[in-house]
């Protein structure tokens, strides 16, 4: 009998609604990990991953039921709980013998809150790996906290082969210029953030402000098995700020250099750490997109949110990473606490002005673990989890101090089509990747958003501070 399943519940349709083809689909990499710890311990594992086989709820609790775990670990984040609830849900109603665990950023945020909803046995709060091991040993206690791995060198490479690897693929612009996005994973080189942003729940999982990085030398075994056993292609450096560390990211860039590898890669730097002699090592060991997380054009609305950055570090970082030849994402949030019409159109402005390769407009979310959650008035929270996903078509963010959430919402989707509509834009991307057209193509895709429900809950239209129909709302146009 198999001792655990591990769940990746799917979501892709209440996530990515009209343009969910244009996504990424990316491993479960927390389970992987937890896979390859457990069978270190001696307990036989498997992994499920709806996502990827795009199971319904039903047709997930179909397969884990054929396969006759003693427990499944479901992992969640917040926008994904719809989906695990729905799974443990039905678990508990078909199969109630099989006992089952909950883990990840969400209900690391708040575990009281999920044992209260979800029809679970084990929360746990925190890295996985000791708690999962004791509860499969016998322990008994529904909330298990676990203390972060001093060492993470410590933990074993990701059980890749409990994953068809082959039905992963990168995001789209990842693979411009180079045609197929399969032959995708993720690597991590070093695990939480130092920084605490306010809009960000990064830090829920590990605690705030712990910071671990894996050695150089670690790190590199994860590459070798991912080049020679899985033949991967593209990949993406999860760090949250891979560029923290320069002699860390100098090593891990020697080491690649030396086994020239012809990787696609990408990782995220925060913009006060781009360092030219550091993007030129990334660039020459295959990373060729960085990712920055510029977040908004207005220098007190950056520090209303505690970013620490200014306008000038956020033009020297795009300059210091163009210089190197790498292609830039910038990551914008509309809708921030204190944000109007009128920082947000300078949000917008400055992702014009920099027109880097790509750009993602994100909606600020009240994830819980986040200030926003803790001081939001319960009355402006989403009712439904999947709401909290920037692209979900019934996306629902808080209303700001002077904007409502409808009006969040409108604006940013009006902002992705001012962009990604520009000539300027258009022109670049043409030059560089040939892709004019499929960028024109993609503008004509929607994600299918209903504005008019997004602020109304049953209690009727709650956060209309400032109503507006999309012919009179200012800014971009
Ligand atoms: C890669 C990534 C993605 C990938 C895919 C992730 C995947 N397949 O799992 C993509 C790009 C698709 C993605 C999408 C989104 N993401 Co994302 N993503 C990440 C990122 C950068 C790394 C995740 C990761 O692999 N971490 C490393 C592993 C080892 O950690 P872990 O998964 O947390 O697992 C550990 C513990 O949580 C725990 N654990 C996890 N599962 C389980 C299960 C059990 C049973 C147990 C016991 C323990 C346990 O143990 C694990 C080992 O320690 C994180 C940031 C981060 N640093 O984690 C954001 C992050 C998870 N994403 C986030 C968000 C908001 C999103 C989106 C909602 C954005 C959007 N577009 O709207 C979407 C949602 C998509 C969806 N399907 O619903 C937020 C989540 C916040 C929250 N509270 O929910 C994060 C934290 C980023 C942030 N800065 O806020 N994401
Ligand atoms: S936004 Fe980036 S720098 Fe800020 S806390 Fe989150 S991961 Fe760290």
């Amino acid at each position: 009998m198999l001792d655990i399943l591990l769940v990746n519940p799917g979501n892709r349709l209440s996530q990515f609604g009209g343009v969910s083809e244009y996504a990424t689909v990316a491993q479960p990499l927390g389970i992987a990990m937890l896979a390859a710890y457990i069978r270190q311990h001696n307990f036989s594992v498997e992994i499920l991953d709806a996502e990827v086989l795009d199971l319904s709820p039903s047709e997930t609790v179909d397969e884990i039921i054929l396969r006759r775990p003693k427990f499944t670990g479901i992992t969640a984040f917040t926008t994904k709980m719809t989906a695990a609830n729905k799974v443990l849900g039905l678990l508990k109603e078909r199969a109630p013998h099989i006992r089952t665990i909950i883990g990840g950023h969400h209900c690391s945020a708040i575990p009281e809150a999920t044992l209260a909803e979800t029809k679970v046995d084990f929360v746990v709060k925190g890295e996985g790996y000791k708690p999962i091991i004791e509860i499969l040993d016998g322990r008994k206690e529904a909330i298990q906290i676990a203390e972060p791995m001093k060492n993470i060198d410590e933990l074993p490479l990701p059980a890749w082969d409990l994953l068809d690897m082959d039905r992963y693929r990168a995001h789209h612009w990842q693979s411009w210029g180079i045609g197929q996005k399969n032959s995708f994973a993720l690597v991590y080189t070093s695990l939480g953030c130092p920084f605490q942003c306010k809009f960000c729940s990064v830090s829920v999982v590990y605690g705030k402000r712990i910071y671990r990085r894996k050695s150089p030398e670690r790190v590199i075994q994860d590459f070798d098995v991912l080049y020679n056993k899985y033949n991967i292609k593209h990949i993406e450096i999860i760090d949250d700020t891979f560029t923290l560390n320069k002699k860390h990211v100098e090593r891990i860039c020697d080491l690649l250099i030396e086994r020239k590898y012809d990787f696609n890669m990408w990782a995220f730097s925060r913009t006060d750490t781009a360092d030219a002699y550091l993007m030129e090592k990334m660039k020459k060991a295959g990373i060729n997109w960085v990712f920055m997380g510029v977040e908004a054009g207005n220098t007190k609305i950056l520090d209303s949110v505690l970013k620490k950055q200014n306008l000038e570090q956020i033009h020297r970082a795009m300059k210091i990473a163009h210089d190197a030849e790498m292609n830039v994402g910038t990551n914008y949030i509309f809708g921030l606490a204190d944000d109007d019409f009128d920082t947000m159109q300078d949000t917008i402005d400055l992702a014009l002005e920099l027109n880097t390769e790509w750009s993602n407009f994100f909606i600020a979310m009240p994830y819980p673990g986040t200030e926003m959650y803790d001081k939001a008035d319960a009355k402006d929270l989403p009712e439904k989890w999947e709401q909290y996903g920037f692209f979900a078509p019934n996306a629902r963010p808080l209303p700001t101090k002077h904007v409502g959430s409808e009006d969040v919402v409108r604006f940013r989707d009006k902002a992705f089509n001012t962009f990604f509509s520009s000539s300027r834009y258009q022109d670049m991307i043409e030059k560089k990747f040939g892709m004019k057209k499929y960028i024109q193509d993609m503008l004509k895709r929607k994600i299918g958003r209903d504005y008019e429900r997004i602020a109304i809950t049953d209690a009727g239209p709650s956060n209309h501070k400032t109503r507006r129909s999309e012919e009179t709302l200012p800014g971009v146009k």
